[in-house]
This record gives C-alpha cells, structure tokens and sequence, in this order.
C-alpha cells in the first residue's frame, strides 16, 4: 500500500470545502489507492466550525483518510504538503474597488506563499480557487522564490467544465463526446471559452453550431455562469467548484487521457503571444505530474483579439498588484 501524502486545503470551513474535503478522502482527487492527510486552514473564528467538518469527515470513515490536522496557521497548515488548494479567500464586497479587493488578497495570499517556500514539499503542486484566482495565484508564486513557478496554478476548470456542458446541451450529445475545449486567461467575465478546436463525436464543434449562437449566446452565456448561479441559489458556486479542483488536481497528479486536453491557469512561457509570467489559462496535456501548453493550434482573428482582451485585463491586475508591492 501506498504512503499517505499530505493534501493542504484553505479556507476548509467554507462552502466549497464542505464539498471539496469530502471528494479527496473519498478518493476522487488521487484515487482509489492513495491514503490522504488533510491539513485543513482557516482563520480563528471559523476553527469551531472546521472542527464540525472535521467530526463529519471523521464520520464518514473514509478508508484513505489517514489523519487531519487543523490550524490557523500556514506554517502547520503547509508543513510538508504535497499538494496545496488554496480555497479561502476574500471576496468582493458590494462599492469595493479592484485595487481594494487585490489589496485584500494580498494580505492573505502573501502570507501563504510564504509559508509554502519555507514548509511544503519542494514538489508540492498548488491550485489556487479563490477569487480572483490567477492574480492571487501570481502573488503566491511570487512570494515562493525557492519553489518552481511551474508549481503554482489558477482554476479555470470550472469554466472548461460549464464549457464542456453548454456544448452538450446545444448538440444534443453526452458530455464524453466533446473534447478539446480551452478557455484561455483569467478566470473572469473576460475569459475566452475557445470552441475552435472542439470536437463532438470526433466532428468539429463548429460545424455543428451557428456562428452567431458561438459568439452571441454560448461565450457570454459560460462567462457569466457565476452569476447565473448566484442568481438562482442565492449562494456561489460550490459542489461544481469543488468537482472542478478535484479534476484540475486529479488531471496534474494523473495525467491527461491520451490525445485530449484540458484547461488550466499556468504560468505563461510565451507561448501564443500571451506575455510571459501571466497566470493564463491555456490547453494542456498532463503526464508524470507535469503540464505542457499544447502547441501549433491556429488562432483566428476573432480569437487573437479575445486572447488579448483576457491578457489585457490579467497585465492591469498584475500592474496594480505590483503597485501594492505584493509582487
Ligand atoms: P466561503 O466564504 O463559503 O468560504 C471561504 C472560507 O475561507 C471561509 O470559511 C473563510 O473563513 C476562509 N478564509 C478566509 N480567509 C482565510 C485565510 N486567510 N486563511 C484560511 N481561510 C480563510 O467561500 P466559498 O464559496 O467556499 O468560495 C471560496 C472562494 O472560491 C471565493 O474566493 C470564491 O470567489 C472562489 N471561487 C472560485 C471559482 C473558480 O472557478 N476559480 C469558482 C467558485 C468560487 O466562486
């Protein structure tokens, strides 16, 4: 049997952590064979009500769940972790300005890229859910000098998921029958949910579809989901964002299947234009717990500008960050 390793998850007493936790002890993230140690942050107040979740975990006597600590402390929470999601986070509230909410973050995603450089594995694999994902991401990896940049990665799974769906429902087909779908940049209204290489049934997915629902209804109708979402259960997105890091990890940690890919929020090589060092959603294919940008596709005219929208939008985040001397 299997060593356990140590999975880190933040904001643990939160709405997505209640669905999250239980999915990785059960198995979903890293299998059927995999023992997990959760190490579960949250701040202060909220440690009475991890400690509810963590009787509830306790409950289910998950066979692969070898022990949980919690704290309120990064350096516990990160010791030794093999993988990191980085889940709590504060969220924008009502007149609150960019700059304000980035400032927010900073306070917390600083901090915890910190502690990740002086604790956690030197292999460990972050994901960052918490809003807005893939500046928070860059602030973390940049306050975690000794770790790989590589390492550090943004949530736009849940996009690439809706993506896979409203594509589904528009040509009838089941969800395994499309492939290939990107959403490329920030995981934001500006993201692009790019069906140029998409598939259904092995047929392109835009010969099936009109151009005019592509780029009228189906690009706002996945950008906007979010809210769609709170408008309709008065709460955000939780059970589909937790399934959403489960698979980002899962895929990492495991793999791609062979001649597909998937979306996520990685550091930016160049590669496509896209500015070095943005934490930009791209197509990729996992293998050995590692990632790699798919390379050669075409890029339209129509999606060179959305490509550089996104882009424009991830330099200005990063631009005010930097004014914060965050990063
Ligand atoms: P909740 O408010 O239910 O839970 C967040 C938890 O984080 C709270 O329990 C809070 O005490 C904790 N927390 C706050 N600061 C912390 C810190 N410094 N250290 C540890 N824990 C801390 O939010 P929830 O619905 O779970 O959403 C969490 C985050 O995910 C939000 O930022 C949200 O915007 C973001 N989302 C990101 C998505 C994505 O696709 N990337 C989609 C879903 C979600 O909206």
């Amino acid at each position: 049997t299997k060593q356990p390793v140590r999975v880190a998850v933040t904001g643990a007493a939160g709405q997505i952590g209640y669905s999250l936790l239980f999915r990785i002890a059960s198995g979903d993230m890293l299998g059927k064979d995999q023992p997990v140690i959760l190490q579960l942050l949250e701040i202060t107040p909220a440690l009475k009500a991890l400690q509810g979740v963590v009787m509830e975990l306790r409950d289910c006597a998950f066979p692969l769940l070898a022990d949980i600590v919690t704290s309120d402390d990064p350096m516990v929470a990160f010791k030794d972790a093999d993988y990191a999601l980085l889940v709590g986070a504060m969220p924008r509230k009502a007149g609150m300005e960019r700059g304000d909410l980035l400032s927010a973050n900073g306070g917390i995603f600083k901090p915890q890229g910190e502690a990740l450089n002086a604790v956690a594995s030197r292999d460990v694999k972050v994901l960052v859910v918490g809003n807005p994902a893939n500046t928070n991401a860059l602030i973390a990896q940049q306050n975690a000098p000794d770790l790989d940049p590589k390492q550090f990665t943004a949530m736009v799974r849940l996009d690439h998921n809706r993506a896979i769906s409203q594509l589904a429902e528009q040509t009838g087909q089941p969800v395994s029958a499309i492939k290939n779908i990107t959403i490329w940049g920030n995981h934001s209204s500006t993201q692009y949910p790019d069906l140029s290489e998409a598939t259904v049934g092995g047929q392109p997915a835009l010969d099936l579809v009109e151009r005019e629902w592509y780029e009228g209804t189906y690009i706002p109708t996945v950008a906007k989901r979010g809210a769609a979402i709170i408008e309709a259960r008065g709460a955000s997105s939780a059970a589909s964002a937790a399934s959403a890091a489960i698979d980002h990890m899962r895929d990492w940690a495991l793999g791609t299947p062979e001649g597909e890919w998937v979306s996520m929020g990685i550091p930016s090589d160049g590669s496509y234009g896209v500015p070095e060092g943005l934490i930009y959603g791209f197509p990729v294919r996992c293998s050995g717990g590692k990632y790699e940008i798919v390379q050669g596709l075409d890029v339209s005219e129509f999606s060179r500008g959305k490509m550089d929208a996104t882009a424009q939008e991830l330099i200005e985040e990063r631009d005010e960050v930097r004014k914060l001397g965050l990063v």
